[in-house]
């Protein structure tokens, strides 16, 4: 039996990565940190709290890292943990840097150490693009692995310098580390900060007379968005690949927050011009205003694509936030515990 720990297991994808684990056989360990209030309502929701076994621990704490290691044995390690919404990222910009920077090296130096035949996955992004396309000659230029990195916020600055430090101790001690370069992936499991699922999560409630408004920032924004349980399938296969390569994972798309937003309304039958208030709020003091990725390499040597599109994702998330908030109205509790939900969103 094959064993993997998975840092930030209790992420969007922690959870959906343990769930395929386990359905391949494998032994699951998860660092988890501790919280006053835990956060275990993936792993429920999912169905696999009690299957996998986790350890506690944080991503600016070596010492815990290494005893993960030493605890668990992993074949393999899926490096998930960061601070990963851009937009805190400008507010606590050293809280960044130490989880996706110096955290990555904390993690590689103590696989280096205690058994270096351990393969490493390492959650990299599109964000390492950031303003490139500026440099390139505009949109429908899609992202290729050979293209330069331009991160436009502390978040993408962190991850470029940790997408470095995995390719380093690769080429340095021929470690089996690589670096997945993921484009947006949603699912109903993603948190409710993040743009896709504030709107699917606004749009439920607005719908059944919840709420009346959702204030957003940039609605020009576009992005590659893809749905995440097809995403942690390709970490997997990177890892089971012969060599250790890093790949573009994306859907090839893009599209506009707008469109987004007009899509969700459309589902429910509301006009979206009638629910949205843009606000500075929402706005970020930089932002990078367009990504989309040519995932053909991981096609290739991989043989995986993004099967589910945009509007079919949309579709998905749109349906799940409705349902939950239904059955919460008729008393239903959900492990997401709607009740909780501060309602800023
Ligand atoms: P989430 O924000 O949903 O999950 C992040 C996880 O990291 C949570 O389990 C969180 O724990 C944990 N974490 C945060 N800080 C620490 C710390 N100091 N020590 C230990 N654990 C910590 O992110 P996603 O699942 O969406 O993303 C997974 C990874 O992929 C991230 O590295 C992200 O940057 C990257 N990525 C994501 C993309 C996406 O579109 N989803 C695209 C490209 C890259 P807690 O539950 O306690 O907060
Ligand atoms: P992103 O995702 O920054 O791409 O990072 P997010 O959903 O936060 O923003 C996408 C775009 O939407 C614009 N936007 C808003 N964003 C949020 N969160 N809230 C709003 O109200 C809003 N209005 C407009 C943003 O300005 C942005 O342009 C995600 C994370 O998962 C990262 O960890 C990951 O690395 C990248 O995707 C790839």
């Amino acid at each position: 039996m094959k064993v993997a720990l998975i840092t930030g297991i209790t992420g969007q994808d922690g959870a959906y990565l343990a769930k395929s684990l386990l359905e391949k056989d494998y032994k699951v360990y998860g660092l988890y940190r501790r919280s006053s209030s835990p956060n275990y309502w993936r792993l429920l929701t999912l169905g696999i709290q009690d299957k996998v076994h986790l350890i506690p621990g944080d991503m600016t704490d070596m010492a815990s890292i290494s005893n993960a290691i030493i605890q668990a044995e992993p074949d393999e390690i899926y490096n998930l943990a960061a601070q990963s919404f851009v937009g805190t990222s400008f507010e606590q910009p050293l809280v960044t840097a130490h989880v996706d920077g110096l955290g990555v090296v904390m993690l590689l130096e103590s696989v280096k150490q205690i058994n270096p035949t351990i393969k490493i996955y390492h959650a990299s992004t599109s964000e390492l693009f950031g303003n490139v396309r500026t440099a390139k000659s505009g949109k429908g230029c899609i992202l290729t692995e050979k293209d330069i990195f331009w991160p436009a916020s502390p978040y993408g600055a962190s991850k470029l310098y940790s997408y470095h430090q995995v390719r380093i101790y690769r080429e340095a001690y021929g470690m089996f580390a690589v670096n997945g370069i993921l484009f947006n992936h949603e699912s109903p499991l993603r948190g409710l900060e993040f743009v896709t699922r504030k709107i699917t999560n606004a749009i439920a409630r607005i719908m059944l007379g919840l709420k009346e408004k959702v204030e957003l920032g940039n609605l020009e924004a576009e992005r590659d968005w893809g749905y995440a349980p097809e995403y942690v399938e390709a970490m997997w296969a990177m890892l089971q690949h012969e060599i250790p390569e890093d790949f573009i994972i994306a859907t090839g798309e893009t599209h506009s927050v707008q469109q987004f937003l007009e899509l969700a309304c459309n589902h429910v039958g509301l006009k979206w011009t009638d629910v949205v208030v843009q606000t500075e709020r929402f706005k970020r003091p930089l932002d990078v205003p367009w990504l989309c990725g040519d995932a053909s390499r991981a096609r290739e040597l991989l043989g995986w694509t993004a099967q589910t599109k945009f509007e079919k994702l949309v579709e998905i998330m749109v349906k799940e936030d409705t349902k939950r908030w239904r059955d919460h109205q008729q008393g239903k509790l959900f492990p997401w515990d709607a009740i909780n939900d501060p309602g800023t969103y």
